[in-house]
């Protein structure tokens, strides 16, 4: 089986690959020369739809998209929806994190959470969509080199490490997006097998 998916973030790209097994994950063709999906939604819901739909027309099979970001309890939520530009439209993550690690200075309570939810269409409509979440605190400091986005100042207390301390495996086996893209291949799976 094979399905595209439409992202312009590798590190994302990395982690569906890892998780497909056996199913092949085809980027969109041409990504960088199309122009950008606005992303006018209020949730990760919204938002991962309206990546979905708007490729989905494109393409002949199967595709999904995700939209993800971190939700931190004493930001209210933020920076949520916002993650991959909080610190402003060409932000890195560097500049991200250490935006984070201003407004949460001074802050005891550091919990925190990722969400993922992937959003299925074919043929320019919306099959369904997968959420995923895991709980977790912002350290005061990045650790680790590995993952992408937040991963450094998130960690996982089960593990004892940030998410930039395990392997892409072990991140995979409980995340967010582990957890969503686990439920998308498990109905592609059973949808397929009827
Ligand atoms: P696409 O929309 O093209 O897929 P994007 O990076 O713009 O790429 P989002 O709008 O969904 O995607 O923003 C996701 C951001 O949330 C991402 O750039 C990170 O800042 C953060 N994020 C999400 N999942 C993460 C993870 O597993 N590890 C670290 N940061 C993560």
């Amino acid at each position: 089986m094979r399905i595209y998916c439409a992202t312009t973030n590798p590190g994302k790209l990395r982690e569906f690959r890892l998780a497909a097994h056996g199913v092949e994950i085809l980027p969109l063709p041409d990504l960088d020369k199309t122009p950008e999906c606005p992303e006018t939604g209020d949730t990760f819901e919204a938002n991962a739809i309206q990546k979905a739909l708007y490729h989905s027309a494109r393409v002949p099979d199967l595709l999904f998209a995700e939209d993800s970001g971190l939700e931190v309890r004493s930001l209210g939520g933020a920076p949520g929806i916002y993650s991959a530009r909080f610190a402003g439209a060409a932000a890195s993550d560097e500049d991200n994190n250490r935006l984070l690690l201003e407004r949460l200075d001074g802050v005891s309570d550091r919990s925190a959470r990722y969400v993922a939810v992937v959003a299925l269409a074919s043929g320019g409509s919306l099959v369904r969509t997968f959420r995923g979440e895991v709980a977790g605190e912002i350290l005061d400091a990045p650790r680790g080199r590995g993952g992408f986005g937040y991963d450094p100042l998130f960690y996982y207390p089960p593990y004892g490490r940030t998410f930039a301390e395990t392997s892409a495996d072990e991140k995979l086996a409980v995340s967010h997006r582990g957890a969503a893209l686990a439920a998308l291949f498990r109905w592609l799976a059973e949808t397929s097998s009827k």
